[in-house]
């Protein structure tokens, strides 16, 4: 198993889907806002500051792309804006919206959306919402539970349990990992590695 960082560097920030270039593979980090997509970028990478954090929701506001090293170059992975943040304007809420769906829907490189769970809160009705929407357009999945440190060990079984019969999966199906402290980073970099077709 090559555990080792993603050797990710920034490339730019997009707004519009038209603009995004084909490359040959690319997974993009998809989740509520604050359920740590920006800071596990961050951890795949080892880098504190590649992307963007923030304790207030909606810190991400762009398509960010990041793409591995030159030897496995033309493979991204997109940091992208999250949903369900109520506090921006509605305007603002319906163009993050739609630049998302767009990019779901369209992006013909996209291999798998590495879809966040808040592990401390469990699946929302709009994380089941975006689940059923993903189903809906064969858009494969990898489920990942954040947070996992603000989960209480002696919770820890009933939450795991929980989390999956609400997603409908296997409990194999989902990394639990924490950003913070990097348990469960090293799985989830390998299965990206995997998904990318990467060494
Ligand atoms: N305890 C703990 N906090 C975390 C972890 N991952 C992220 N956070 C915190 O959660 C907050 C949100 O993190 P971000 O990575 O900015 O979240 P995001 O999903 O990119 O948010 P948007 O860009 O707004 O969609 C920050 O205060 C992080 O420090 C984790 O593994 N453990
Ligand atoms: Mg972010």
């Amino acid at each position: 198993m090559t555990t080792g960082p993603l050797a990710l560097s920034f490339v730019r920030s997009y707004v519009d889907i038209d603009a995004l270039p084909f490359v040959n593979a690319e997974v993009a980090l998809v989740g509520r806002s604050n359920v740590g997509k920006s800071s596990l970028l961050n951890a795949l990478a080892q880098h504190k500051n590649l992307a963007k954090t923030s304790k207030t929701p909606g810190a991400t506001r762009l398509m960010n792309a990041f793409e591995l090293a030159p030897e496995n170059s033309g493979r991204w992975v997109m940091d992208l804006p999250g949903y369900g943040f109520a506090k921006v304007s509605k305007a603002e809420q319906q163009k993050w919206a739609t630049m998302l769906s767009e990019y779901i829907e369209e992006r013909e490189n996209l291999v798998s959306v590495i879809l966040l769970i808040d592990g401390a809160v469990g699946p929302t009705s709009l994380d089941l919402q975006t689940v059923e929407w993903l189903h809906s357009l064969d858009r494969p999945i990898t489920y990942v539970a954040t947070k996992a440190d603000k989960v209480k060990p002696s919770k820890s079984k009933k939450r795991r349990t929980e989390l999956t019969e609400k997603l409908g999966v296997t409990k194999a199906d989902v990394t639990w990992l924490s950003a913070e402290k990097g348990s469960g980073i090293p799985e989830l970099r390998q299965t990206i590695r995997n998904l990318l077709g990467a060494s």
